[in-house]
């Protein structure tokens, strides 16, 4: 589709005050920063407007307006009004050039002015309302300035919704293109269906709505990839961690490895940081003190065993001798086999595994020494927790006052773990939380390849995580 071909279009949105106008404009524009949102109502007092552009070309204009209050008076006023009555456009052209009207209307002249310059409206309702006659004289009011105009149902989530209400009412006044979106709620499929709905009702613009949706939706699965390659490139720098310390000094092991749980700490937050940026929220997204991530950092330490229960995951078997802690040390060599030689240490406290080898390449590496590595559990958590704050980010509205919470992903926590894993096990070079930290290409294979896993698994269970 050529630029010759779409037209910019002008969107405002209106409606009652209180009714999540500006909210739903965040939403639609994915950022946090534009406008003021408030409970109090009479928030936006002036009109104000933002562009969804792609590549420096700006598609779509929208405007938020301030709330409409009187529209009784407006009723009032224009009935009493000499002259010509069905001209509508005119009637509003009318007031907004009397100065006593335009005064005493302040706000809704704003409103009405903007009206006459847009090529279509949304009209906000709040559905938890009943259906008034404020809000039919507002309607009627509207529909003077002769635009095109769709009913967006806002609260319609809440029990007190009288959704069903409200279309009826809509249809008596012949607004038959109706839709129900929540406002604070991000939710990709609403947004498709309201831009083909406009698209529908705006054959000039067809092009310039299915420019911007294309482009919306190319933008979302970038995003998407991007970042599942953010926590690929975590769980591969910490299963590739490892720490030596030397045998039979209990202090130094202990210090090493207060060393690596601090280090892998400090990469999770890297990686959060990353989601959040890649979403396009900050700090306040999080930080309140109920939730399992506050401050910046999540309150339930990666490395405290009721995390893990907390998350449905099984502790390893590394405490202590005997088939777990075998298991623990095949795992965490790559399958290499140690010989009989191979010790197994003990008791060395949640989140890190502890090898001990001899006779093999990792061996003499190791003579004298022993290698503490994360945990399969630890990392299990480690990814259950991302996936599960990128699927409340992916559902997160750019309107959302209440905390961010994370959504619930089982997967993780009970499948088995990808072999992308076991490799980097075998690679101490692949992680930059090691010394040895070199590039190599097959890291960049393996973490690419892992991010696809992710991102399939992702989508398969949907993206809230159910
Ligand atoms: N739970 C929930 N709250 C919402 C929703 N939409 C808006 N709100 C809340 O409703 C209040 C008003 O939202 P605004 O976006 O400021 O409404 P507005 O229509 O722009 O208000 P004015 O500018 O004052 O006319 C805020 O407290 C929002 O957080 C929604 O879909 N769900
Ligand atoms: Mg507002």
């Amino acid at each position: 589709m050529s630029r010759q071909e779409r037209k910019p279009l002008r969107l405002a949105v209106v409606g009652h005050t209180n009714t999540g106008k500006t909210s739903l404009i965040r939403t639609l524009l994915h950022r946090r920063d534009f406008g003021e949102i408030d409970n109090r109502g009479g928030t936006t007092r002036q009109v104000a407007s933002a562009a969804l552009a792609v590549d420096g070309e700006t598609l779509i204009t929208l405007y938020d307006s301030p709330g409409l209050e009187d529209a009784p008076g407006l009723i009032e006023w224009l009935e009493a009004l000499p002259g010509e009555r069905h001209d509508g456009p005119d009637r509003i052209h009318r007031l907004l050039t009397e100065d006593r009207a335009r005064a005493r209307f302040d706000h809704e002249a704003r409103v009405l002015d903007l009206m006459l310059n847009v090529d279509v409206a949304l009209y906000v309702i709040d559905a938890r309302e009943p259906v008034l006659e404020k809000y039919q004289d507002e309607l009627a009011v509207l529909a003077l300035c002769a635009r095109p105009m769709l009913a967006v149902l806002n609260f319609v989530v809440s029990p007190d919704s009288r959704e069903a209400e409200w279309r009826d009412a809509l249809a008596r006044v012949g607004l038959h293109t109706v839709l129900a979106f929540d406002a604070v709620v991000r939710d990709p499929a609403t947004e498709r269906r309201l831009f083909e709905k406009l698209a529908s009702q705006l054959d000039a613009f067809a092009p310039t709505l299915q420019t911007w949706l294309a482009h919306r939706e190319g933008e979302e699965e970038q995003r998407l990839a991007a970042a599942c390659q953010s926590v690929a490139e975590l769980l591969i720098d910490v299963a590739a961690a490892e720490r030596l310390a030397e045998l039979g000094a209990p202090a130094q092991r202990a210090r090493v490895m207060d060393e690596l749980k601090k280090a892998v700490r400090k990469r999770e937050q890297v990686c959060v940081a990353t989601l959040l940026d890649l979403y396009r929220f900050g700090r306040e997204d999080y930080a309140d003190e109920d939730l399992p991530l506050s401050d910046g950092r999540w309150s339930e330490d990666l490395f405290d065993p009721d995390t893990l229960k907390y998350h449905g995951i099984r502790a390893g078997g590394h405490i202590g001798a005997g088939a777990g802690a075998g298991a623990m040390v095949d795992v965490a060599t790559g399958g290499l086999s140690l010989g009989t030689g191979t010790l197994v240490g003990a008791a060395v406290g949640a989140g890190v595994g502890l090898v001990r080898g001899f006779g093999t390449r990792l061996g003499d590496r190791l003579r004298g020494r022993e290698r503490l590595m994360i945990d399969d559990p630890t990392l299990r958590l480690l990814a259950a927790r991302q996936l599960e704050l990128l699927a409340g980010l992916r559902l997160r509205g750019h309107a959302s006052q209440a905390p961010l919470k994370p959504a619930e992903r089982k997967s993780w926590a009970e499948n088995k773990l990808p072999d992308e894993i076991h490799v980097a096990r075998r690679h101490p070079g692949w992680s930059a939380l090691n010394m040895a930290h070199g590039s190599d290409p097959a890291r960049g294979r393996a973490v690419a390849q892992l991010a696809r896993l992710i991102n399939r698994n992702f989508l398969k269970s949907g993206p809230d995580g159910r």
